[in-house]
């Protein structure tokens, strides 16, 4: 108990110490945290909603899992440091699996959300219509509008024109586990200052929904 208060302490007093954060992730302006979370900010990089999270998950992350308003509130700060000007980004959240039922790419069950009025509005007049054009005609994934106080929307997950060439692709933003905190009985023999060689992995997640 004592270690695990010692840990919490030092997450506290460091903030933004990305130590924390998996070492395969590459530091830099981009890498943020809050609480014992890790958060990539893939602002330069656009791929459509499934690229995205797989991108995530290839390094032990999801995409970002919005917790609670306290999560939404460092994850659009962030974006405004950072001067984000795009219109937004991905969020794990998809209604890829059963439609109407948004669910979270770890299976957390939180119940914030911070949709925008009137949404999530996926219309389905298209859904007979497969093939190409199915994919333009759900709105299964979930944008975080910048452009909108960061309320949320649902997206197509991948936009494709009537040739099949995708034209509307997002920058996202993974979210990871920080350093011992998927296992805290074994903080006791971890000092502080050797955290930044040490991580626990993401529990594995659930797999991606087909699109
Ligand atoms: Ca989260
Ligand atoms: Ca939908």
């Amino acid at each position: 108990m004592l270690s695990l208060c010692i840990l919490l302490l030092a997450t506290v007093v460091y903030g933004d110490d990305v130590s924390i954060c998996p070492s395969q992730i590459q530091h830099g302006a981009t890498l943020k945290t809050h609480g014992t979370h890790c958060y990539e900010f893939q602002l330069h990089i656009k791929r459509d909603w499934k690229a995205a999270q797989g991108d995530c998950a290839a390094r032990g992350g999801t995409l970002v899992v919005v917790n609670d308003n306290e999560e939404q509130t460092f994850l659009m700060s962030s974006l405004k440091s950072l001067s984000f000007h795009a219109t937004g980004v991905w969020i794990g959240l998809s209604d890829t699996n059963q439609e109407g039922t948004f669910a979270w790419v770890t299976g957390e069950t939180n119940s914030f959300t911070f949709w925008a009025p009137g949404q999530p509005h996926s219309p389905h007049s298209g859904r007979s219509v497969r093939f190409l054009l199915d994919s333009v005609a759900d709105e299964d994934c979930v944008l975080m509008k910048y452009s909108d106080s960061g309320h949320w929307h649902d997206y197509p997950c991948k936009k494709l024109d009537p040739l099949g060439l995708v034209r509307e692709n997002y920058p996202y933003v993974c979210e990871y586990n920080a350093v011992g905190t998927a296992a805290p009985s074994t903080v006791s023999t971890i000092a502080p200052s050797t955290l930044s060689s040490t991580f626990a992995a993401l529990p594995d997640t659930p797999s991606v929904p087909t699109l």
